[in-house]
C-alpha cells in the first residue's frame, strides 16, 4: 500500500462536497491502493454542518481514508496538501451585479492561492470548481508566485461529460465509444462544445449528425444544461459536478485513455491563437501526472467565431478582476 496523500477540500459541507468527499474517501479518485488524508476548509459558521460530514465519513470506516481534518483556516486546510479540489464559493446573491460577484470571488480565491503558495506541497494539483471557475483559477494561481501556474486549472470536465452525453443520445450510442471530444474556453453559457474530431465507434461524428441539430440542438443544450438542472431540480448540479471533479482529478493523476483526450481548463499558452492570460479550456492530454494540449487540430471558420466569443467573455472577467491578481 502507497503512503497517505493529502487531498484539501474547500467548501466541504455545500451540497457538492456531499458527493464528492465520499467518492475521494472511497478511491475513486485516486485509486483503490492510495490511502488519503482529507483536509477540509469551511467558512467559520458552517463548521458545524462539517462536523456532522466528517461524523459520516467516519461512519462509512473506509479502509483508505486515514484522517480527517477540519478548520476554516487556509493554511490548516492546505497545509502540505498534494491535491487541493476549491468548491467553495461566493453565489451570487439578490441584485448582485456580475462584476460584484467577480470580486467577491477574488477575494477569496486569492486568500487560497496566497495560503497554497505559503504551506501546500510543491507538487500540488489544484482544480477549482467554485464560479465563476476559470477566472478564480486565475486569480489563485497568480497569488502563488512560488509554484508553477500550470499547476491551477479549472473544471469544464462536467461540460465535457454532458456533451458525450448528448451525443451518445443522439447517435444511439454509449458515451464510451465517442473520443476526442473537446470544451473550448469558459465555463460559462459562451463555451463551445465542439464535435469536429470527434468520433463515434470510430466513424466521424460530424458525419453522423447534421448542422442544424448541431447548432440549434447540441451546442446550446450543453451551454445551457446548467440552468436547465437549476430549472428541474430547483438547486444546481452537484452529483454530476462532483463526478466530473473526481473524473478531472483522476485522468491529470493517472492519464487519459491511449487514441482519447478531456477537456481542462489551464494556463492558455498561445495555443490555437489564444492570447495568454487567461485560463482557457483545452483538449489535453495527460501522462505521468502532467497534461499537454493536443496541438495540430484543424480548426474551421465554424469552430474560430465561438472560440473567439468564449476567449472575449475570459478576457472581460479579468479586466474585472485585474487590480487584484497577484
Ligand atoms: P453550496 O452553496 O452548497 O456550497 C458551497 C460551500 O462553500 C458552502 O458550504 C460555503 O459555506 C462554502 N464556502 C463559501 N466560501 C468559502 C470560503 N471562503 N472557504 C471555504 N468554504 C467556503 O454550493 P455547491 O452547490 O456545492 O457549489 C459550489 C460551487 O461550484 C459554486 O460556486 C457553483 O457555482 C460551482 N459549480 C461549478 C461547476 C463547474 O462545472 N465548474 C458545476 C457545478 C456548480 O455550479
Amino acid at each position: 500500500m502507497k503512503q497517505p496523500v493529502r487531498v484539501a477540500v474547500t467548501g466541504a459541507a455545500g451540497q457538492i462536497s456531499y458527493a464528492l468527499l465520499f467518492r475521494i474517501a472511497s478511491g475513486s479518485m485516486l485509486g483503490q491502493d492510495q490511502p488519503v488524508i482529507l483536509q477540509l476548509l469551511e467558512i467559520t459558521p458552517a463548521m458545524g454542518a462539517l462536523q456532522g460530514v466528517v461524523m459520516e465519513l467516519n461512519d462509512c470506516a473506509f479502509p483508505l481514508l486515514h484522517d480527517v481534518v477540519i478548520s476554516d483556516d487556509p493554511e490548516v486546510a492546505f497545509k502540505d496538501a498534494d491535491y487541493a479540489l476549491l468548491v467553495g464559493a461566493r453565489p451570487r446573491g439578490p441584485g448582485m451585479e456580475r462584476k460584484d460577484l467577480l470580486e467577491a470571488n477574488a477575494a477569496i480565491f486569492s486568500t487560497q492561492g496566497k495560503a497554497i503558495n505559503k504551506v501546500a506541497s510543491r507538487d500540488i494539483k489544484v482544480l477549482v470548481v467554485g464560479n465563476p471557475a476559470n477566472t478564480n483559477a486565475l486569480i489563485a494561481a497568480s497569488n502563488a508566485p512560488d509554484l508553477d501556474a500550470g499547476q491551477f486549472t479549472a473544471m469544464t470536465r462536467l461540460d465535457h461529460n454532458r456533451a458525450l452525453s448528448q451525443l451518445a443520445e443522439k447517435t444511439g450510442s454509449h458515451t464510451t465509444q465517442i473520443k476526442r471530444m473537446t470544451i473550448w474556453g469558459n465555463h460559462s453559457n459562451t463555451q463551445y462544445p465542439d464535435i469536429s474530431n470527434a468520433t463515434v465507434d470510430g466513424k466521424a461524428a460530424s458525419e453522423l449528425v447534421d448542422q442544424t441539430w448541431l447548432e440549434d440542438n447540441f451546442i446550446p443544450t450543453v451551454q445551457e444544461r446548467g440552468a436547465a438542472i437549476i430549472k428541474a431540480r430547483g438547486a444546481s448540479s452537484a452529483a454530476s459536478a462532483a463526478a466530473a471533479a473526481i473524473d478531472h482529478m483522476r485522468t491529470w493523476a493517472l492519464g487519459t485513455e491511449e487514441g482519447d483526450w478531456v477537456s481542462m481548463a489551464i494556463p492558455s499558452d498561445g495555443s490555437y491563437g489564444i492570447e495568454p492570460g487567461i485560463m482557457y479550456s483545452y483538449p489535453v492530454t495527460c501522462n505521468d501526472g502532467k497534461y499537454s494540449i493536443v496541438e495540430g487540430l484543424a480548426i474551421s471558420e465554424f469552430s474560430r467565431a465561438r472560440m473567439n466569443t468564449t476567449e472575449d467573455e475570459l478576457r472581460q472577467e479579468r479586466a474585472a478582476i485585474e487590480h487584484l491578481l497577484g
